[in-house]
């Protein structure tokens, strides 16, 4: 099945982060065509640092569950620790999963597709520039139509065309 998975960081070296990131989604399957990445104004908490945001297509075989479990695990080996943070605080890197195939599930745990997606730019752009014409499981539109549609102040812009 093909995935999607989101990357950010906005901490520290920010595009090596986003680099050791994807040489380890490899474990999780055949690395296809990365995004350009995105520099992008933080949603949720607004006093942090800019991120740097892209999208990964993956071909695996992998289930909602099993792929969240060797994500939390690169996110973990790349320094990132969940336990002293809030919620929305600065990160070295962040890796989510925003579409399995046509896979739905609202597992407390593994949710997918990803539940905020469709609101954010920093997901809509670089997913758009892969395959605008993917059509969300849930929303039912395509992506490109979700990110024309999106009334966002959110600033994204481009940071690098290639990974
Ligand atoms: N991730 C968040 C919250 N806010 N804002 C931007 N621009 N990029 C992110 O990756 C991001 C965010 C929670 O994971
Ligand atoms: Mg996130
Ligand atoms: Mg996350």
């Amino acid at each position: 099945m093909i995935a999607y998975i989101g990357i950010g960081s906005n901490l520290g070296d920010r595009l090596e982060n986003l680099r050791a990131a994807v040489s380890k989604l490899t474990r999780i399957g055949e690395v296809i065509r990365t995004s350009p990445v995105y520099e992008t104004t933080p949603v949720g908490l607004r006093e942090q640092p800019l991120f740097l945001n892209a999208v990964v297509e993956v071909a695996t075989g992998f289930g909602p569950q099993g792929m969240i479990d060797e994500l939390l695990r690169i996110e973990k080996e790349l320094g990132r620790d969940r336990n002293h943070n809030q919620q929305d605080a600065p990160r070295i890197i962040d890796l989510d999963l925003l579409v399995l195939g046509d896979a739905i599930s609202s597992d407390s745990v593994a949710q997918v597709p990803h539940p905020r997606m469709h609101d954010r730019k920093f997901v809509l752009q670089p997913l758009s520039d892969l395959t605008p014409k993917l059509v969300h499981p849930v929303e039912k539109q395509t992506i490109g139509e979700l990110l024309h549609e999106l009334d966002s102040d959110e600033q994204v812009t481009v940071f690098a065309e290639t990974l």
